[in-house]
């Protein structure tokens, strides 16, 4: 028998947290998993990383390179040596270069992994220097809140620490499911902190989350995509009283004029009332009454605009809103207060492999019309990529349907591709088009059986890393490697290497071995001073003074600490904005009736609204099939009692859900949880289409739109649908 042992590391995969994993080792194999139970604060793991063991050996494993032999999908493989797979790889990329160019590659990365060395990076490095690809813009996760938070404040880091929440007096979560979503690792412990010192906590969600059953005083259901709208009309009751904190305005802020005439109706001859937003949101105006007059009264409060209510048809709208409401109250830049927007709080930074390679083929070509590019720190996608959600008809139309390029194969790594990504019929017609497709993959997913040449990397548990938070709290992680890669896989690194390789590419690992990169990324933080001991003790938690506000300079010698915008305050109209100069971008905000929204004629067929939130036992699609998590909840559509009835539907019956991008046959649960009018199904389902067109997978994405909105926001949150019983 040889001796069990500890090894420390962390979950990299892409949900709100990054927590400690203590491995139990012998003979190689993992025997169980346990969390920190070191000094506070604790990092504590949730179920999915504590259920890791049953995804590490689980039955879907790739567990060595394998080419097709089927038609592409079918889901029909036969092995091959690494030797093989990749010369195939090699001599495909350098033929679709030659014939079609480098913007013909479309590369596709997702958030499998997201330490600082492995995971799709290594893809990137390796096109970058073969002479570059087309990539997507438009970030599922936020790109509503970003585009919001450049337009308003010019900065993504508009977060606060997490412990500063225990100086609030009332926390309004606005479409914000911690208890599930984590958003940081020591956010809920904080906020139960908070809950016990008595400060008041509302909770605003179709929804009586998780979020709201641990900790709410108060829920709110309120229609999805129509958040704007209650937020204007919380603006009206403070304007009318004179509640605003007017000298917040003239001092910090540009714009709130134009605004104010927007919401009086000086604009439009249309008050935003109430009344005016309880027929819009279902609210009512009772509520919306005293939620302003609460807000604008109980100081410091904090507004916290999740990113689910901006993951629809007009997304900026709801969480520029919410910052004006922040600024119109005084609470930006004070202890207790939140500004809202992106919501990072730094404080070291992020542990990456150091940026400065650049994507040649979009090296010289413009910045995107509808982009932030003026804006010091924006993101800036140039008008050689596509967004995201238009991957697929990029592919389809190409140039001819006025994409930038002509997409001939896909590169995807890390990433569900199609299954993570709104209208999966149409992404399997445009994948099937492709010439030729190559996949990284740990597990056989229903994207990796689209593979032409389908490659097995290993988990995070098979090598090492370092990580750092997801919304910079306090610490930084060492992941160490916790057994040696099972079967045939290997890293993405490894990978790429061995294809550079083949490509002449001489300069891929740029002349350090992994174990020297991962010294110098750590050591480049600036808070890592010995990465042996930072290695031993797998976690470093940071000391402060005083917890991050984000823009506590500003509000405090706002002289000599402009807001990064172009005006030097921050933008509740923005000029810049108003230059685009489309009519669903407003420069100052708006509640707009978004598409495929509540009131949309199409809901004449599709009565139904659904949203498709983030799943507790799983990490986007990355934790399906372990069963220890799905005994924890499976997956059901949620249905009102009230909906239910009307169909003759009783929990647990099996329903067709549908719209005209496609059906879904599952199981639902019929609860008081969701409000009436609006259902809800889990994203992640691995889809699975069977002969007659019926997604056996419970796959949201079956039904969503692949439209985004003007400033990027994915739309998936803004779906009308029917439900019927099977
Ligand atoms: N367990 C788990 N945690 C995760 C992830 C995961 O897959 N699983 N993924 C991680 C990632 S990458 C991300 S980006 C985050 C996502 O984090 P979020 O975007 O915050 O998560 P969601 O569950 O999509 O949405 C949050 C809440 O918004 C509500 N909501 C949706 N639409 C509306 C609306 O129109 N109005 C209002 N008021 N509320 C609405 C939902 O009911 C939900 O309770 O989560 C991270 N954490
Ligand atoms: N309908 C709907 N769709 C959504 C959302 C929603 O709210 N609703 N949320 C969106 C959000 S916020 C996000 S962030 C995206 C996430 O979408 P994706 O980025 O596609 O993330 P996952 O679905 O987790 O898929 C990651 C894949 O990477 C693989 N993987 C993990 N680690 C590694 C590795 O080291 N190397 C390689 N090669 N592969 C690895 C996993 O096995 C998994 O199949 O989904 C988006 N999709
Ligand atoms: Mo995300």
């Amino acid at each position: 028998m040889s001796q069990t042992k500890t090894i420390i590391t962390a979950c990299s995969h892409d949900c709100g947290g990054r927590c400690v994993l203590k491995v139990h080792v012998a003979n190689g194999k993992i025997l169980r998993i346990e969390t920190d139970d070191g000094n506070a604060p604790q990092l504590r793991a949730c179920l999915r990383g504590r259920a890791y063991r049953q995804r590490v050996y689980s039955a879907d494993r790739l567990q060595y390179p394998m080419k097709r032999t089927g038609e592409r999908g079918e889901g029909k493989f036969e092995r091959t040596s690494w030797d093989e797979a990749q010369d195939t790889i090699a001599k495909e990329l350098v033929r679709i270069r030659d014939t079609y160019g480098n913007a013909s590659i479309m590369y596709i990365p997702g958030a499998g992994s997201q330490a600082a060395l492995h995971g799709a990076q290594a893809v990137e490095r390796l096109l970058a220097k073969f002479g570059g690809y087309t990539r997507f813009w438009g970030v599922p996760s936020f790109e509503g809140a970003l585009f919001a938070s450049m337009a308003s404040y010019g900065t993504m880091m508009t977060g606060n620490d997490r412990e500063d929440l225990l100086n609030s007096k009332l926390i309004i979560m606005w479409g914000w499911n911690p208890a599930v979503t984590i958003w940081d690792t020591g956010t809920i412990p904080t906020l139960i902190k908070a809950k016990e010192k008595g400060v008041r906590i509302v909770c605003i969600d179709p929804r009586l989350t998780e979020s709201v059953a641990v900790l709410g005083n108060e829920w709110i259901p309120i229609r999805p995509s129509t958040d704007a709208a209650m937020l204007i009309a919380m603006a009206y009751v403070m304007i009318e009283r004179k509640l605003q904190d007017q000298k917040f305005l003239d001092t910090y802020t540009v714009g709130f004029d134009r605004f104010r005439d927007y919401v009086m109706g000086t604009e439009d001859n249309i008050s935003k009332t109430p009344a005016w937003a309880e027929a819009i949101t279902g609210v009512p105006q009772a509520t919306i009454e005293r939620l302003a007059l609460e807000y604008a009264t109980t100081k410091p409060a904090a507004l916290i605009p999740g990113w689910g209510p901006a993951r629809m048809s007009l997304g900026e709208q709801f969480s520029r809103a919410a910052i004006v409401l922040a600024c119109m109250t005084g609470n930006v830049g004070i202890e207790g207060g939140y500004a809202g927007g992106f919501m990072r709080a730094f404080h070291s930074r992020e542990m990456g492999m150091p940026r400065g390679i650049r994507n040649p083929v979009e090296v010289g070509s413009s910045y995107r019309p509808n982009s932030l590019y003026k804006l010091r720190g924006a993101g800036h996608p140039t008008a050689a990529r596509v967004h995201a959600v238009k991957i697929h008809d990029a592919i389809l139309q190409g140039k001819a349907g006025g994409y930038p390029c002509d997409p001939k194969m896909a590169y995807i790594v890390a990433s569900s591709y199609p299954n993570s990504y709104p209208n999966i019929n149409k992404a399997i017609a445009a994948l099937k088009s492709l010439e030729f497709v190559v996949v990284h993959e740990q597990r056989m997913t229903p994207g990796a059986k689209f593979a032409d040449v389908l490659l097995p990397v290993n988990t995070f548990m098979e090598r090492e890393d370092v990580i750092s938070p997801w919304l910079g709290s306090p610490y930084l992680l060492h992941m160490d490697k916790a057994i040696d890669s099972i079967y045939e896989c290997k890293t993405d690194r490894d990978i790429c290497d061995e294809l550079a390789t083949r490509l002449g590419i001489t300069d891929y690992r740029e002349g350090h071995i992994d174990e020297e990169w991962l010294k110098l990324i750590a050591e480049a933080s600036g808070d890592v001073q010995d990465y042996d001991e930072f290695k031993k003790k797998g976690v470093l938690k940071l000391k402060k003074e005083r917890p991050f506000v984000a823009f506590r300079e500003q509000i405090d010698d706002p002289n000599n600490n402009p807001f990064p915008t172009f005006s030097g305050k921050a933008e509740i109209y923005s000029e810049h904005i108003a230059e685009m100069n489309n009519p669903m971008l407003p420069p100052a905000p708006k509640y707009i009736p978004a598409p495929e929204g509540y009131g949309d004629p199409l809901s004449q067929k599709y009565p139904l609204q659904l949203m498709s939130t983030h799943h507790k036992p799983a990490t986007h699609s990355s934790l399906e099939k372990v069963p220890w998590l799905e005994e924890v909840e499976p997956r059901r559509l949620w249905v009102n009692a009230v909906d239910a009835k009307a169909r003759g539907i009783s929990d647990g019956d099996e329903v067709l859900v549908f719209n005209d991008r496609g059906k879904i046959l599952m199981k639902t649960k019929v609860t008081e949880r969701i409000m009436p009018g609006v259902v809800n199904l889990c994203q992640g389902g691995w889809f699975d289409i069977s002969e007659d067109g019926i997604d056996l997978g419970a796959c949201a994405n079956t039904l969503v739109t692949d439209e985004h909105s003007p400033g990027g926001a994915w739309s998936t949150n803004t779906v009308l649908v029917e439900v019927k019983k099977a």
